[in-house]
């Protein structure tokens, strides 16, 4: 099963698990004093095959990335997809990809990774709600699955849609958002290299409360850009509706770029609490771009950042 979304070697199948399992614990265990003598192995070892993308911060460990989650199908409770995902069924999971392509039409999990290479990408994420993580996801970049798709000259966004199925997401029985959960990017933010699809975490399928069997990863925007669990792929010329947008106008916008300097209506977004660290909790200063302004500050030149929320 471990194998079956995987058609690459990676860093996950060259470096023993434990290396990632256990960096936190090693690093609290040795303490403080010792942490550049703890960490500089294993940090060595990661990057045999991380990717230039990854930032080198210590991944959350996969308890926290697995026990506090949003995905909303299956309660509003952080713990409640965590309770509720396991009954979401992802064999013979199909993703639609139509609209402004090529070749519009129904692929398989198979289909999606025949010829893409997976890779370990260690992304920042940043919900509105102030919390964020350090995710080490498993999954390959957009761009790849969208050009096999073909992408027509007139497409100008990409829309995405998640499984709606009220018999396995309990949430979906109540109306807490419309259903189903709807996003997009413009098309120029899809074809970044940054955003991706992913299929795992910690070098396993991803977890059915993170997503599975394929999620959308967009770092450098609030965590509800990233789409869970989509079965609808579609190439538009108009920007298409999102979930939180229908629901809240006033207070989610469609870029969503992570920025701390333009609060929340509710709430500001200077800071950010990072899941984990026990004792030494404490407010992080949050990005601009979640720290990924390098890559993606020149898709938004000419934009008044501050009206596009
Ligand atoms: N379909 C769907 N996707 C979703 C959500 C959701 O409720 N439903 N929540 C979003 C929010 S608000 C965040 S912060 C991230 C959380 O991802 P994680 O639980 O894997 O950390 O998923 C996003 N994707
Ligand atoms: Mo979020």
């Amino acid at each position: 099963m471990a194998g079956r979304w995987k058609n690459d070697l990676g860093w996950s199948d060259v470096t023993p698990k434990v290396a990632w399992m256990n960096r936190r614990q090693i690093m609290f265990a040795a303490g403080a004093a010792t942490f550049g003598a703890i960490a500089g192995p294993v940090q060595a070892k990661l990057g045999a095959a991380a990717s230039q993308y990854s930032t080198a911060e210590t991944p959350n460990t996969l308890e926290e990335v697995t026990s506090f989650n949003n995905f909303y199908e299956f309660g509003t409770g952080k713990e409640d997809p965590k309770r509720n995902a396991h009954t979401l069924t992802t064999d013979g999971w199909q993703v639609e990809i139509d609209g402004l392509v090529e070749r519009p039409g129904t692929w398989s999990m198979d289909d999606v990774l025949k010829g893409t290479s997976l890779e370990e990408r260690i992304y920042r994420l940043r919900c509105v709600e102030g919390w964020s993580m350090v995710i080490p996801w498993v999954g390959f970049e957009l761009a790849d699955l969208l050009n096999r798709a073909g992408v027509q000259p007139g497409a100008k966004y990409v829309a995405f849609e998640t499984a709606l199925r009220p018999d396995e997401m309990p949430g979906t029985r109540t109306r807490v958002l419309e259903w189903p959960y709807v996003e997009g990017l413009r098309l120029d933010e899809a074809m970044n290299p940054l955003t991706i699809l992913a299929t795992g975490l910690y070098d396993e399928p991803i977890p059915n409360q993170n997503g599975a069997p394929i999620r959308l990863v967009v770092p450098w925007k609030y965590g509800f850009k990233s789409i869970k669990s989509i079965v609808r792929i579609t190439l538009t010329e108009d920007e298409p509706p999102t979930s939180w947008n229908k629901a809240i106008p006033r207070e989610y916008g469609f870029y969503s770029n992570v920025n701390p300097e333009v609060d929340h209506p509710r709430w500001s977004q200077a800071t950010e609490r990072r899941i984990g660290g026990g004792l030494f909790v404490k407010r992080i200063p949050t990005q601009k771009f979640n720290g990924y302004g390098d890559e993606v500050a020149g898709l938004y030149t000419g934009m008044d950042l501050s009206k596009f929320y």
